[in-house]
């Protein structure tokens, strides 16, 4: 029987969290600029959705927060958190690497012509707060995936070319430890916002993975989704094993797309949700489709782990239950509290990378179990900050307690070598 399972590996929300608005094209974010932020509630919020998903006994990992403020970044443009200008000091404080689905794009194993599993360390260049995450990022991959025998860590994508990770790909099989088809969704106009995702990356990112063409796919966002704030694909779309759940507006030209898929594909199931039941504007405001689409064990179908925001939109709300109660592959709806990473445009799916991978190849540090979370908690309930508002982000005594707290967390973890 095959070991390959799928991992969900979730960004510990770190203690600078703060809501500084630094995401053009992302409304939550900017509808929540200059409010307070709660980090040790985000990351209490973050922590449940992990120990919710254990229970469910799916296999569960996680990356640490990376060391905020940046001071070799500001370093690098010869400044100081306590003297940079406020945007570029809200930039270096960005807790962002929470959203694990931008740390990589991830190829499993059986779809690679070398059986390996790649990964792409996402450049993230479009937005100046994420784009000096890539390096921290990088080195907690370098350390989770080191065993060579199965997996290759790649280098970023270079400028200009914009790559946000797994967020603009989906992953298409008949389960998840045979091989299947990776579609990468890229953006070419966002109308007033931009585009993040750029083509010539996706393209570099599948052959660099070793994608055969009979097993890659590309498509195009379609503009109206970007310009109404689905700022990555994984705002509008969704895909598990056979499932592809998606808005009608999410791609350019869908119907191109859903052909080409059946042709490679044929037991694929698309679940096309119509706009006059869900709007694109209730879609982004609810992120139902932010959700994490995962197979249950022990055959009980499939579930989706949703922000509990979709409970609370009457026609998503309605859609869905009317989902679950029909013959479809999705048979459980699971709302979860990420409130505080929601007002930053966060959803459940946004916190996690999926990885399929033998999780005794993966170093058992950044692997789960309810005993570590529970060590993570307590890390958290006694260092992270209650709050901080954008205009503390250069107090000294802040700065010094963020520091100290993720210290905290790389000892518990046994990850202090990541503090470098
Ligand atoms: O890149 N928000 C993130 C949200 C990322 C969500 N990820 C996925 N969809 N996979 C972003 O826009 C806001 C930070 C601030 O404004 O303080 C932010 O970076």
């Amino acid at each position: 029987m095959s070991a390959l399972v799928e991992i969900n590996f979730d960004g510990i929300i770190g203690p600078s969290h703060n809501y500084a608005g630094l995401s053009l094209g992302n409304i939550a974010s900017s509808s929540n600029a200059g409010e307070t932020a709660y980090p040790r509630e985000a990351a209490l919020q973050g922590i449940a959705k992990m120990q919710h998903n254990l229970g469910l006994g799916l296999a569960q990992g996680f990356f640490m927060p990376l060391d905020r403020p940046n001071q070799s970044w500001l370093a690098s443009l010869a400044t100081t958190a306590a003297d940079a200008e406020p945007h570029i000091r809200a930039a270096a404080f960005s807790a962002s690497s929470m959203w694990a689905a931008n740390a990589a794009t991830v190829s499993p194993a059986p779809d690679t012509d070398d059986g390996k599993c790649h990964l792409t360390v996402a450049n993230l260049q479009t937005m100046p707060h994420r784009s000096h995450e890539w390096p921290g990022t990088l080195a907690q991959l370098k350390m989770a995936f080191a065993d060579h025998d199965h997996f290759y860590v790649h280098e970023p994508i270079p400028s200009p070319f914009g790559d946000e990770g797994a967020a603009n790909h989906m992953r298409l099989c008949s389960g998840h430890d045979v091989t299947g088809i990776e579609i990468f969704i890229f953006g070419k106009s966002g109308g007033p916002f931009p585009a993040r995702q750029h083509m010539e990356a996706s393209k570099a990112v599948a052959r660099k993975h070793g994608l055969s063409d009979d097993r890659a796919l590309f498509a195009q966002q379609s503009e109206t989704a970007i310009a109404a704030g689905a700022f990555h694909n994984d705002v509008v779309a969704v895909a598990n094993e056979r499932v592809l759940f998606t808005h009608e507006q999410a791609f350019e030209y869908p119907d191109a797309l859903y052909d080409a898929i059946r042709e490679k594909l044929p037991e694929t199931e698309i679940i096309v949700v119509p706009a006059d039941q869900v709007s694109l504007a209730d879609a982004i405001k609810s992120y139902l489709f932010n959700a994490q689409l995962v197979t249950l064990p022990d055959g009980g179908g499939m579930a989706l782990i949703l922000p509990s925001e979709a409970r609370e939109n009457e026609a998503v709300w309605r859609y869905l239950t009317d989902l679950v109660a029909g013959n479809g592959p999705i048979r459980r709806l699971c709302p979860v509290d990420v409130r505080q990473s929601m007002a930053n445009g966060g959803g459940p799916a946004c916190l996690r990378l999926r990885v399929v991978a033998d999780p005794a190849t993966v170093d058992p540090r950044f692997l789960a179990t309810p005993e570590k979370l529970d060590a993570i908690t307590a890390v958290v309930t006694e260092r992270w900050p209650e709050a901080i508002r954008p205009d503390q982000l250069s107090d000294p005594h802040l700065i010094d307690t963020i520091s100290k707290a993720r210290q905290q967390l790389l000892a518990v973890c046994g990850l202090a070598e990541l503090d470098r």
